[in-house]
């Protein structure tokens, strides 16, 4: 009967939307497991490059340090250039960034992966989303992401994972106070939206197409679309809910069918 036959298309359609929530949800957090286990390596340069094909979801990796303005001077002298100040405006322009003004602390990034090397020596305090990030992970001592935003040098929506570096080995009660006075860098991560869910949508792909969309529901009054395709079958729709790891942030994901019964 009808009734039977619309009640199994709503079966497949949550059973579609669940299967490729999970993968993608998976897929996220083996990628933030080995971010984590970055931020506790010295061999950094050397292990990212080796170990690049086991982190397919991210465009890059990057570590940034905790350099005080006393310590300024200092750093620029012995790294033989300035601390640039992030600017979306002039990331175009070939001489690059401005230096960055005056600040009680800067964290300019010192290694970067070949896919994101336009961020070597920029502060990454001077982005509003990547300082956030950077205050709460130190914070936090936790993997923490910024909401979806356009990044630098990339036409896309992405976010970006923190994890903060500690010089001593901080108890797990550790105040905050204690954390940031142990923190001497930070190790991000950042992810390309858009290519990432394609790339699991290829994987997945079979021969009932759905449309799958991707939201950060963080702020409910201000949802943002982190990924969509074309939209689907007006009918139903199937939300999927996503952890990403960090309780601060909420993600969904909305499937429909791209066809009629
Ligand atoms: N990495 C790559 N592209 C970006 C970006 C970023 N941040 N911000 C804007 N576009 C070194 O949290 C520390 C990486 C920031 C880490």
């Amino acid at each position: 009967t009808n009734e039977k036959i619309l009640f199994q298309r709503k079966e497949t359609l949550t059973n579609m939307c669940e299967e490729r929530a999970r993968v993608l949800q998976d897929q996220f957090n083996v990628s933030m497991n080995h971010v984590h286990a970055l931020s506790i390596l010295k061999t950094f340069g050397e292990y990212t490059e080796r170990t690049n094909f086991e982190r397919p979801l991210t465009s890059g990796v990057a570590y940034a340090l905790k350099v005080t303005h006393s310590e300024r001077e200092k750093f620029e002298k012995e790294h033989g250039w300035s601390i640039k100040k992030m600017d979306f405006e002039d990331q175009t322009l070939v001489q690059g960034f401005d230096p960055a003004p005056v600040q009680d602390e800067y964290a300019p990034v010192i290694f970067a992966q070949e896919t994101v090397s336009h961020i070597v020596s920029v502060d990454m305090m001077s982005g509003k989303e990547d300082r956030e990030n950077i205050l709460r992970a130190r914070a936090l001592g936790k993997g923490v992401l910024t909401s979806p935003f356009q990044l630098l040098k990339s036409n896309h929506l992405g976010v970006i994972l923190t994890f903060a570096v500690y010089n001593t080995n901080l108890p797990h009660d550790a105040t905050e106070e204690e954390r940031i006075q142990a923190t001497i860098g930070y190790l991000g991560a950042s992810y390309d939206m858009p290519s990432l869910v394609e790339k699991l949508l290829q994987q997945l792909a079979s021969k009932q197409t759905i449309s799958v969309n991707v939201y950060d529901t963080t702020n409910a009054s201000s949802v943002i679309k982190m990924y969509g395709s074309e939209v689907g079958d007006m009918s139903e729709e199937h939300i999927s809910s996503l952890d990403f790891g960090d309780p601060f942030r909420k993600h969904e994901m909305h499937c429909r069918f791209t066809q009629k019964p």
